[in-house]
């Protein structure tokens, strides 16, 4: 507990404060520093994305966008949303570049608002097969506002059947396609994906949030030329801050900034744009590519590893960060809701994932998912992934037992300790 409780001369300002949230901080604190994070969709960043992110940036009004501001004293406002912009635009190669989405929904909402109107249809990835919330869900206001056309993966080889997604686009006839999934683990091919969109008059909308670092590093093919939109998060493997942002052709600039502001938010949140810049500025850098390249030799090292101690990869592997693994195939037995609990009581986080056409239902699941973007950030290596996978399926083979539990958990804060995290 002692390191818990700081000395009052050294106490920080939140400490002092609210000692209650500045407890929780430092709870969390030692919680990542002591778990394996295995969540796909999850990073660490930099001291420098932190900082900007806890910076006096809060503390500024800037409605509008640069130069064209609802408020005084927006000089280094405009300065820092220039600098996300142009670097974005130059990381992705993007005609126009809107930073201000909070998140990688109110990103898709301005899409699906500034070229739709409500009822229109949608064709996009079913959430059960892969696909994100706002690609269709009832529960999301996607599909509640829109007609929503959904496919899914190949029942046999799991992965995009492009002929399937042909027929089906003749079939409804959407007005705007969406491409890009938060649990596909292989190579999405969005030029097929356009052509299909102008076969059918449709637009074209790549959400590339779980792969836009490999997209920057040039490690997964760009949508940026094929699509008159692509949206994304900015913190899964871009390793920003938790946020969002559009990127579109030219003639789509001015009615995406419109609906973004002031169609559907209002102040943009500045400290979050300033690390957006800081991220940008580092995904720039040579080293970001060879990060990238490190993410997916762990996916392909951790893959390997499991299917050695016979897990069955849905989609047959994964080219990417990530991989949905099949748990009947080894331990029928087991839901993904059993493997979430375990694993974390051991300190190795990940989520429970329906696998495609799962019969257990959703907080069951057969599936789990796991992705390397944040274990690679600490500098682990295949060997590590290798070792991971291994205490996986000790774990998963001892149902759960405390003793194997308690087991693997000494193992893994030793390993941790010898991965710090980059703050
Ligand atoms: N919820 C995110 C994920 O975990 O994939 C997608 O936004």
């Amino acid at each position: 507990m002692t390191d818990l409780w700081t000395d009052t001369e050294t106490a920080t300002p939140l400490e002092v404060a609210d000692p209650q949230v500045w407890e929780a901080l430092q709870r969390e604190r030692r919680r990542q520093q002591h778990t394996i994070e295995l969540i796909a969709s999850e990073n660490h960043v930099s001291a420098a994305v932190m900082e900007a992110t806890g910076s006096i940036f809060t503390n500024k009004y800037a409605e509008g966008y640069p130069r064209h501001r609802h408020y005084g004293g927006c000089d280094y406002m405009d300065q820092i949303e220039d600098l996300a912009r142009e670097r974005a635009r130059e990381l992705f190669h993007a005609e126009h570049v809107n930073v201000q989405p909070h998140c990688g929904s109110s990103a898709n909402m301005a899409v699906y608002m500034a070229c739709l109107k409500p009822g229109d249809t949608i064709m996009a990835m079913d959430l059960a097969q892969g696909g994100h919330l706002t690609h269709g869900s009832r529960a999301s206001f996607s599909g509640k506002l829109y007609r929503i056309v959904s496919y899914g993966v190949d029942p046999k080889t799991e992965q995009l059947d492009m002929a399937e997604i042909r027929r089906i686009a003749r079939e409804h006839n959407p007005d705007l396609i969406v491409t890009g999934a938060s649990v596909y683990s292989r190579t999405i091919d969005f030029e097929a994906f356009a052509e299909i969109a102008e076969e059918f008059d449709a637009l074209l909308m790549a959400d590339i949030a779980h792969i836009a670092g490999l997209v920057a590093a040039d490690l997964h093919p760009s949508p940026i030329k094929w699509c008159d939109f692509v949206t994304t998060t900015t913190h899964k493997t871009l390793r920003g801050p938790r946020s969002g942002m559009i990127m579109c052709k030219k003639q789509w600039a001015s009615a995406v900034d419109k609906t973004v502001f002031p169609g559907i938010q209002g102040g943009p949140l500045m400290h979050v744009i300033a690390a957006k810049a800081v991220a940008f500025g580092e995904a720039l850098r040579p080293d970001f590519r060879a990060y990238q390249q490190n993410i997916l030799t762990n996916a392909q090292a951790m893959c390997e590893a499991l299917r050695s101690h016979g897990f069955r990869m849905v989609g047959g592997g994964t080219d990417n960060h990530l991989m949905l693994v099949d748990l009947r195939s080894n331990h029928p037995a087991v839901t993904g809701r059993h493997a979430e609990v375990w694993l974390e009581r051991a300190g190795i986080i990940i989520n429970r994932n329906m696998i495609p056409f799962d019969e257990r239902k959703q907080s069951e699941t057969s599936g789990i998912r796991l992705g390397t973007p944040a274990t690679t950030t600490r500098g682990m290596g295949p060997s590590e992934m290798a070792t991971i996978a291994g205490w996986i399926n000790d774990i998963l083979s001892a149902h759960g037992n405390p003793i194997a539990i308690e087991q693997v958990h000494q193992q893994v804060v030793a390993l941790c300790d010898q991965f710090p995290l980059p703050h």
